[in-house]
């Protein structure tokens, strides 16, 4: 067994894609199966600059948007060397939103002011709204040219069941497929 390490999986997407209630679903799954799973997501607003990160997503705060940038790669660089470690150990990591979402959100700040004046009741957070969204998912597509990473695309319409027993499959084979394969690293 020496040796053996958990496997990275990252779930991005836009807002209500249902990242969330899969990545429960995932490691619960896992762990009912007698697998090491942890469930992250970022921001990890329980930190300094997670609360920091959370007061400007709820509009409580503003901040400069490199600086906001910068707080969100911190608050992933913040929890690096306990990733590390437990995947060191044979913990799987199930992550909701990584530095994917770092890049396809801060790039869809062009957003137009035409564009802004028409949003609409879309949530109460920054960034809810459907023309922001829109944005982001063309950014995650582009992002998805990256053949280095082994992504793989979900039909976020399907029910939660039929997702789930995917997404299971997927990180099953992904598990087996990395657990004698060293570390890499990802950008943050
Ligand atoms: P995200 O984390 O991507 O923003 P959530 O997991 O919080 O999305 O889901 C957003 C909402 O959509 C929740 O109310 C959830 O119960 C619902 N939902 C999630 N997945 C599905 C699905 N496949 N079909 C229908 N509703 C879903
Ligand atoms: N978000 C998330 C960013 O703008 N940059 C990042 O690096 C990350 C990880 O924060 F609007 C945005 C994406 C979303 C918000 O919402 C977090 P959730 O509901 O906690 O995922
Ligand atoms: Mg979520």
């Amino acid at each position: 067994m020496a040796g053996r390490r958990g496997a990275l999986i990252v779930l991005e997407g836009v807002d209500r894609a249902g990242k969330s209630t899969q990545g429960r679903r995932l490691v619960e799954a896992l762990r009912a199966d007698g697998h090491c799973a942890d469930l992250l997501r970022f921001p990890e607003r329980t930190t300094e600059i997670g609360r920091l990160i959370s007061s400007y997503l709820v509009k409580e705060k503003n901040l400069e948007d490199h600086a906001v940038h910068l707080l969100f790669s911190a608050n992933r660089w913040e929890h690096v060397p306990s990733m590390r470690e437990k995947l060191r150990q044979g913990i799987t990591l199930v992550v909701d939103r990584y530095a994917f979402s770092g890049v396809a959100f801060t790039s869809a700040k062009d957003l137009s002011p035409e564009e802004a004046a028409e949003r609409g009741n879309f949530g109460n957070e920054r960034y809810e709204n459907s023309s922001f969204q829109e944005k982001v998912l063309q950014s995650f597509y582009h992002l998805m040219k990256d053949k280095t990473l082994n992504w793989k695309t979900m039909d976020a319409s399907k029910s939660i069941e039929d997702l789930h027993r995917e997404i299971k499959t997927i990180a099953e084979e992904t598990m087996q497929e990395v657990q004698n394969k060293p570390l890499g690293e990802l950008w943050k």
